[in-house]
Parts: C-alpha cells; structure tokens; sequence
C-alpha cells in the first residue's frame, strides 16, 4: 500500500510529516477528509485533527511520530534524521520538544491572529506573542551560533520540523515580524540551508501547495489553523 497522509498542505504540521518522507526517498498521496467525521475520527485521529499517516503496518497521529516512524522504518533510504551518535539522538528529541513547547505556542497564536483579520490583525493579542516569540529566536540564535543544525553537526528531524513553519510565517507576517528572522544571523542562514533541500522543493512543488504562495492578505485562508 502506497503512503497515505491525511491533511492538507494548509497545516505546517501536514507539510512536516511529507517532508519527512520525501527526504526518506519515499512518495505519497496526500487525501483530504473532514477531519470531524466519523469515518475519519474512527478510523484515523480520534482528536479530529490532521495529519494521519497510513502505510501498509501502521495508522498514525501526530505529526513527530509519524516523523520518527517514517525515519526509523526507511533507515538506510535518503537522509539520516535521527543523529548519528547518541548525543545527537538525545538532542534530536531535545529540540523536537523545543518546538512543540515553546516555539509552537508563540507561532500559532501569531498566525491565528492574522488569518483572522490579515488586514489589521488583533495588536493586543499579536504584540505579546512577538515578544514571546523572540525571546524563543534568541535561544536558537545562541544554540545555532554554536552548532550548524539543532542537534549538532547533522540535519536531523529537529530541524525539519521547523521549516513550514517559516515557510509559513515568511508568506503571512508583515515585514517588522519577519525582521525578528532576518536580523538574527545564526536563525537565518540556518532557515535558508533548510529551506533549499532537495526534499522541500519537492514537496512546495506539489500542486497541492497553495496556501502560502499568495500574499498575506490572500483571502483563501483556513481559519482553524495552526
Ligand atoms: N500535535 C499535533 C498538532 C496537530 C494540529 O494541531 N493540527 C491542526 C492542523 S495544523 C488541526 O488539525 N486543526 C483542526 C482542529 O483542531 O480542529 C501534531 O503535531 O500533529
């Protein structure tokens, strides 16, 4: 059976779980269901939310475990994601909870903001999110000044993670926001080496990949995400 993800290319979340297959080497199709189904909360996330992973062992949820599975079960295939010593394993799954706990939360309360009103977003709720979301860019920027990838010298899935959602944030924050990316040196050579792997042209080469082309103020948003 051919990889399946269920999800949307709307979703950073979906776009790292592809990612992580095209840079095993592998294909998939990417299916569209309404999340709140039945047939899709019986058979695929019970949460009702996207991405799902389904292979011919397997169903999955949760975008890092579908992550790590996909790297796992197609060692030896494509890149390595997972570290190549022990040390960087460990820090691999370090920076993997970085940015579910602290780099998330800041992010998905900005674009929130801005897709619901990208003409003036909501500065009371934006302005503190910004501000949480530097201090966060500043560790990276200190971690990144010392190692070329999150979790040492090798691209590891700490690091693919992160790239949709700067695709994202690139096409919907207005140009003071982006500064926060482009005036931090160590940040922003390391999106630019993530953002030009083979694996990601691949994948916002798909035509599914429509959401964040347009400009900010492109009106075919999703509100419910990220
Ligand atoms: N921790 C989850 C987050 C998944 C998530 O928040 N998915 C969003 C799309 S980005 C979703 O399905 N939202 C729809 C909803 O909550 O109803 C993961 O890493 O997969």
């Amino acid at each position: 059976m051919a990889i399946k993800i269920y999800g949307s290319f709307r979703w950073p979340f979906a776009m790292a779980a592809g990612l992580a297959v095209y840079e095993k080497d592998q294909e998939f199709e990417l299916v569209r269901m309404d999340m709140k189904l039945p047939e899709y909360m019986n058979n695929f996330n019970p949460f009702g939310k996207s991405p799902s992973y389904q292979d011919e062992d397997i169903i999955l949820f949760e975008s890092k475990a579908i992550m790590k599975y996909v790297a796992t079960k197609f060692d030896g295939q494509g890149s390595p994601l997972l570290g190549s010593t022990v040390h960087e394993q460990a820090l691999c799954n370090q920076w993997l909870e970085v940015h579910s706990h602290s780099f998330t939360p800041p992010h998905r309360v900005i674009s929130k903001a801005i897709f619901r009103n990208p003409e003036q977003p909501d500065a009371s709720v934006v302005k503190p999110a910004l501000e949480a979301f530097e201090k966060v860019l500043d560790i990276y920027e200190a971690r990144l000044s010392a190692s070329k990838y999150l979790a040492g010298d090798s691209y590891t899935l700490a690091d693919l993670t992160h790239t949709p959602f700067f695709y994202m944030f690139n096409a919907i924050a207005d140009e003071g926001a982006q500064k926060l990316l482009t005036s931090r040196k160590h940040v922003y050579a390391w999106i630019q080496d993530i953002s030009s792997r083979p694996a990601w042209k691949k994948l916002t080469d798909r035509p599914e990949n429509k959401y964040y082309k347009r400009s900010r103020y492109s009106s075919n948003r999703d509100k419910s995400c990220p």
